[in-house]
């Protein structure tokens, strides 16, 4: 049953069917399954069928703002379940985070987002395509340790570098740890870059902001 509903669940993103999807994850919640579960082996693998049918040409954009959509509105019911199991007391640090501008991708780093407050961490989420002077801003304004970066595009993975020649530029670098992430981002661009971490979703995003901010 649990592995019939994660194959409903990922294809109900593949047909474009947000209803579906909405309905299933109520569904999958309400049968007990955890929501970062319901994320891992349900809605990761629908997107990222989605996005290789993309890739291929089978699809355009319409079908991935649809299966977008399906994500969104299965977040809808899972982000405060997500914040309800993990409360913890003392906060383990302050970021900043955001998409990169240019880069309008949202629901993975919003689920960065959930998972670090989730787990104590103040954030101040600033959204999609930030100019770099934004995180600057708001860095100066708040005194974040962490500043977390979202790219999924092979065209804004460069403005990565770019904000952490700003910061240096700047005279913050040093105040802050800047852990980065999205598809195309790996371990490798983010030690040519200058990055102080790179975590490849969103549980192992929490796991390094804790241990950039020397929590653990
Ligand atoms: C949904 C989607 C869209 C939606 C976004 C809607 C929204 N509100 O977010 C829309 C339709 C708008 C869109 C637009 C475009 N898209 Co798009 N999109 C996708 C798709 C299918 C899924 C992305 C997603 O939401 N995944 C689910 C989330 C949960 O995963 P995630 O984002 O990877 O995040 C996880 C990790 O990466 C990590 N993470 C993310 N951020 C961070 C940050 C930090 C600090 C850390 C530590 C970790 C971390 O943790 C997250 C949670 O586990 C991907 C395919 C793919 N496989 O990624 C293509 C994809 C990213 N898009 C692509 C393209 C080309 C585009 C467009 C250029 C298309 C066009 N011709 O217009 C535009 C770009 C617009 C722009 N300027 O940004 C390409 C990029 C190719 C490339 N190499 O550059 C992809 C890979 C599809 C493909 N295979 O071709 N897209």
């Amino acid at each position: 049953m649990t592995s019939e509903i994660f194959t409903q669940l990922s294809n109900s993103l593949i047909d474009g069917d947000p209803e579906a999807t909405y309905a299933l994850t109520k569904q999958a919640l309400d049968a007990g399954i955890e929501p970062m579960t319901i994320i891992r082996e349900g809605l990761m693998p629908g997107m990222n069928a989605v996005g290789d049918k993309f890739s291929c040409g089978e699809y355009f954009l319409p079908d991935l703002i649809i299966a977008a959509d399906g994500m969104r509105s299965a977040m809808e019911l899972l982000e405060p379940e997500l914040r309800l199991r993990r409360q913890t007391v003392e906060s383990p640090g302050t970021v900043v985070l955001g998409t990169v501008a240019g880069d309008i991708h949202e629901i993975g780093k919003s689920l960065v987002g959930t998972m670090l407050s989730a787990n104590g961490f103040k954030v101040y989420d600033l959204g999609v395509n930030v100019p770099t002077n934004s995180f600057i801003e708001k860095i100066r304004e708040t005194d974040a340790n962490v500043l977390g970066l979202s790219a999924l595009l092979t065209t804004t993975m460069t403005v990565q570098r770019e904000i952490i020649r700003e910061l240096t530029e700047a005279g913050i670098r040093s105040q802050v740890k800047v852990m980065v992430g999205g598809a195309p981002v790996t371990r490798s661009w983010a030690e040519e870059i200058g990055a102080d971490g790179y975590a490849e979703d969103a549980l192992g995003a929490v796991q390094l902001a804790r241990k950039l901010s020397g929590a653990g």
